[in-house]
């Protein structure tokens, strides 16, 4: 009976038997923005992706759990368990006070020191409660660890942090553009690797010409690093500064439509090379529409999206209705270096270009992304759960996974 309800409550009934592989994808709107991702959804229904909208206040009135994260967690469990959706879309930002879509603020304790208020999507796509104490503190990784899950691989979830109708269009405006521009398994155009912070050049390193060239025979990964790049033409190593106005010219170029940016950075900013910023300004001279890149960063609180400040660098790339970015995987808070003994560890991340658990996490993205023509979102679930086991032995890889959010329609390729 509730089967019945829900698949007509869905529109997942006899129009999904036209689609091959549907990645049946359930979209949780603000009420206000309903008919608008209404408009989205049908849209990307249309291009081979079946995606229904529920309302908050929807579901606020059909499930029941002690709050409103708790009934979203409650309303997406039941739609994978009984109607086989396999990614989840929440379609509206977050602030301190709950916002848009609140997120679930998660705690951490472990070397790096205490966090309460960790954001982590990825408790909305979990079976467990992930507060196995009931003490209304969620994601302790000691005494909560019994109703914590971490991805299989097999569902994925994304945050599209929009506020207003016109983000919601714009987005939407974005996504078209981007489907138009590729061949869904064909892997196009350039992966770079930026890295402004020299510790950090060996681990970097390894990702760019080591592990993603293993299973991305066609491509091409391009160094872009303080000291050394792959445009420097003869005039010295490095000579092509990592500015931001070079990262604009790249971006705008098109030839990349594949990031990953290391280094520093702030809420509204990624730094570069001589601790120039990439700030929000620099987004509006990003004219990319056609050329919509997907992005891997680890720069600290640069998907700081459920923060007062408003918005953050990434949300600001996602929102810009004339270029920027198409989807992000970006720490909300530090993006902190994550090993079991970093005691030992972190001297050979410096000297041998050990991966640390946050680098780990972006180089196995790219890997399913590319390699295994895995969906934004599978690609990220995908590459945590290879880390699954090592957030279960330390409380940091834990921290690690959470901290990690994808900001952006998991059901697009990575093109
Ligand atoms: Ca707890
Ligand atoms: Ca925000």
């Amino acid at each position: 009976m509730f089967r019945a309800f829900i698949i007509t409550c869905l529109g997942f009934g006899l129009s999904t038997a036209a689609w091959a592989n549907p990645t049946k994808t359930l979209l949780l709107s603000p009420d206000h923005l309903k008919a608008a991702w209404q408009n989205y959804a049908l849209q990307r229904t249309a291009a081979g992706t079946p995606m229904h909208v529920v309302s908050l206040s929807e579901v606020a009135a059909r499930y029941k759990g002690r709050d409103i994260q708790e009934k979203m967690r409650v309303c997406i469990r039941k739609h994978i368990d009984q109607v086989d959706v396999t990614a989840v879309i929440l379609g509206g930002d977050s602030s301190p006070d709950g916002g848009l879509i609140p997120d679930r603020d998660t705690y951490h304790k472990n070397m790096w020191g205490n966090d309460t208020d960790i954001p982590s999507d990825l408790y909305y796509i979990s079976p467990g409660s992930w507060d196995a104490d009931g003490d209304g503190v969620y994601g302790e990784w000691a005494d909560d660890k019994e109703e914590i899950s971490y991805p299989d691989g097999s569902i994925s979830i994304g945050r599209i942090p929009v506020r207003s109708i016109e983000d919601v269009q714009s987005y939407g405006n974005k996504v078209t553009a981007y489907l138009a521009s590729i061949s869904i398994g064909q892997a196009v155009g350039e992966l770079t690797f930026t890295c402004a912070v020299q510790s950090a050049y060996p681990k970097v390193y390894r990702s760019a010409t080591e592990f993603i060239p293993s299973v991305w025979k066609d491509g091409k990964v391009n160094i872009f690093f303080n000291d050394m790049t792959s445009w420097d033409n003869g005039k010295g190593e490095g000579s092509f500064d990592l500015s931001p106005k070079n990262f604009v010219g790249k971006i705008n170029e098109g030839l990349t439509n594949k990031w990953h940016i290391h280094g520093h950075g702030l809420t509204d900013q990624w730094v570069l090379e001589k601790d120039a910023e990439f700030s929000i300004p620099f987004v509006k001279a990003l004219k990319n529409i056609d050329n919509l890149p997907v992005i891997t960063t680890v720069s600290c609180f640069t998907g700081n999206f459920d923060d007062e400040e408003d918005p953050c660098i990434s949300e600001a790339m996602l929102r810009s209705p004339i270029g920027g970015a198409i989807a992000i995987v970006a720490p909300s808070r530090e993006g902190k270096p994550h090993f079991h003994d970093p005691e030992k560890e972190f001297p050979l991340m410096v000297k041998e270009g050990k991966l640390d658990g946050t680098t780990q996490t972006m180089t196995s993205f790219w890997m399913a992304g590319l390699g295994e023509g895995r969906l934004i979102g599978h690609a990220l679930s995908a590459a945590k759960a290879s880390l699954a086991d090592d957030a279960k032995r330390s409380a940091t890889y834990h921290q690690g996974l959470c901290e990690l959010n994808l900001l952006g329609d998991p059901t697009l390729p990575v093109r």
